[in-house]
């Protein structure tokens, strides 16, 4: 028998469905054990013997103020395994939890007003009941669940008023939360469909932030633990989010302004722990931003936790970025064509430079090495050589020698005093360590200083006659050509 819900949480707690059931006493805890197990798990049993066997095991609700439950009872008490989908088996268990008390419950303190003292599994001695109800709770939900389900009542039955469970539940939300599995809330109620009830769903889940659902657990059938089980899988994080956006966007590289801002959106949204339920802000704060024309959930996996997010990016982003990686206004064919052309041919010319550019930068001498395509073969000439003829093929092909030569330049302005120059270098001396873009900017004598520097380098750069770099060239050719290894002297 197949059960799809039973299955996506078999999925996300990997075949091992543990529900720990906490909460005050008289909540109602074991009439919901009862009532999820004969409404969603017997019937997935085929087995009658099998069937028998944990039907007889089911708990029994208490009455009155007396408190019943004096130990964590596990429902089944032995772990079985259950087809619940294609290829897909599980465990489920329940765990019936020491109720915590009220104030006005009966049976945790003994006549003599001293507490009433019981046994658990995780002490060799005996503990006062109040004890055994916190450490409980903390147990099964730490050790023996997955999913936590805390049951509260509105009062609706049983002796107990909303004002005894509001203070209880507290308690036991609190001591969840440090847990920090995934739990809701149940609030067990005659009357589950009320405005009162209504009102008080709403009000607790905005109290405690978790989902809370409104349930007559006596009568429950199994599409409300349907809907119990789905509210659960929404307090699952988020396991894993893919975010689809068009392949021209997430080629841009990162300083690209607007994948800046993308990326920092992302970190922004998918940072912390986000949950199941999440999923709907996260879009809207993905859809809040103006780089996207569209944000869509395309797939929710509440098995797996996968969230698919796909992003249409607006269309007038895309001239913008082209705009921003060129320079140049490409939203029309013509222009878009034009530059594509210059590009082709200066990544040609690049192309053959780009391990001397390396180089060069590396270590100051860069060599282009020439390929085929810049050989030129001469014309074949007939040799002789000792009385016997042969062949002389001949090729040349340039050679790119690139060499970096760092060119100082100083500028050394007379500002007056002593004071006035100490006082100007103290001020660029701060800007050196925190800003040195500012010293570059700033202006002496009415220029800025880049201005002046770069003057300065490039009188010397041109200072250099244009015969010498003639000579250096014709001996570098020399030293190449005739392989003479020795160093070589410039006559100037
Ligand atoms: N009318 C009504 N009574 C309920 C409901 N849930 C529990 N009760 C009653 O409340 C009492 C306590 O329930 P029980 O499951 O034993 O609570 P536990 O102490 O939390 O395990 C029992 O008398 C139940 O019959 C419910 O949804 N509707
Ligand atoms: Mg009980």
């Amino acid at each position: 028998m197949s059960d799809n819900v039973i299955s996506e949480v078999a999925l996300r707690t990997k075949g091992e469905i543990y529900l720990g059931i906490v909460g005050a006493v008289r909540s109602g805890k074991s009439t919901f054990i009862r009532r999820f197990m004969e409404a969603k798990v017997l019937p997935l049993i085929e087995d009658q013997e099998f069937y028998q066997k944990i039907a007889d095991e089911l708990p029994l609700s208490g009455d009155g103020k007396m408190v019943m439950t004096v130990e964590p009872k596990f429902v089944p008490s032995n772990n079985f395994k259950i087809e619940v989908g294609e290829s897909v088996s599980c465990q489920i268990r329940l765990v019936d939890c020491v109720g915590f008390v009220m104030p006005k419950a009966s049976g945790y303190l003994n006549e003599d007003g001293s507490n009433r003292l019981v046994k658990t599994p995780w002490f060799q001695e005996e503990i006062p009941f109040e004890e055994a109800a916190i450490i409980g709770t903390k147990k099964v939900i730490e050790s023996h669940s997955n999913i936590g389900i805390v049951v509260t009542s509105d009062g609706s039955f049983g002796e107990f008023e909303r004002s005894d469970y509001e203070e209880v539940e507290a308690k036991v939300i609190e001591e969840l939360v440090t847990l920090n599995k995934p739990f809701i809330i149940l609030l067990n109620t005659k009357n589950p469909n009320s405005l009162e009830v209504n009102e008080l769903v709403e009000s607790l889940s905005q109290k405690y932030n978790v989902s809370v659902i409104a349930v007559d657990v006596a009568n429950m059938d199994a599409n409300e633990v349907d809907k119990i089980l789905e509210k659960a899988l929404d307090e699952f994080e988020i396991a894993e989010m893919n975010i689809l956006v068009p392949d021209w966007f997430k080629n841009l590289s990162d300083n690209v302004s607007y994948k800046a801002r993308f990326n920092e959106l992302i970190d922004s949204t998918t940072n912390g722990n986000r949950k199941m339920r999440d999923i709907f802000s996260v879009r809207d704060s993905l859809a809040s931003c103006d780089i996207f024309e569209n944000v869509a959930i395309s797939d929710i996996n509440p098995g797996t936790g996968v969230v698919t997010f796909e992003l249409d990016v607006d269309e007038s982003v895309y001239n913008d970025v082209t705009l921003e990686i060129t320079g140049i206004d490409i939203s029309d064919k013509a222009s878009f064509i034009d530059l594509l052309q210059e590009m082709v041919e200066a990544k040609t010319h690049y192309q053959k430079i780009k391990p001397a550019m390396a180089s060069l930068n590396e270590v100051g001498y860069g060599l282009a090495i020439p390929s085929q395509a810049d050989m030129v073969l001469d014309k074949p000439e007939l040799i002789k050589q000792n009385g016997r003829y042969g062949i002389k093929l001949k090729a040349t092909a340039p050679a790119i020698h690139m060499v970096r030569v760092d060119v100082e330049t100083t500028f050394e302005p007379i500002i007056g005093t002593e004071e006035q120059s100490q006082a100007l270098i103290n001020h660029m001396n701060n800007q050196f360590d925190s800003d040195i873009e500012e010293i570059w900017n700033s202006e002496i004598f009415g220029r800025k200083l880049s201005d002046v520097m770069v003057d300065g380098i490039k009188a010397k750069v041109y200072n250099v006659p244009s015969d010498v770099e003639f000579k250096y060239k014709e001996s570098l050719s020399k030293v190449i050509n005739d392989g003479r290894g020795g160093v070589i002297a410039i006559i100037l």
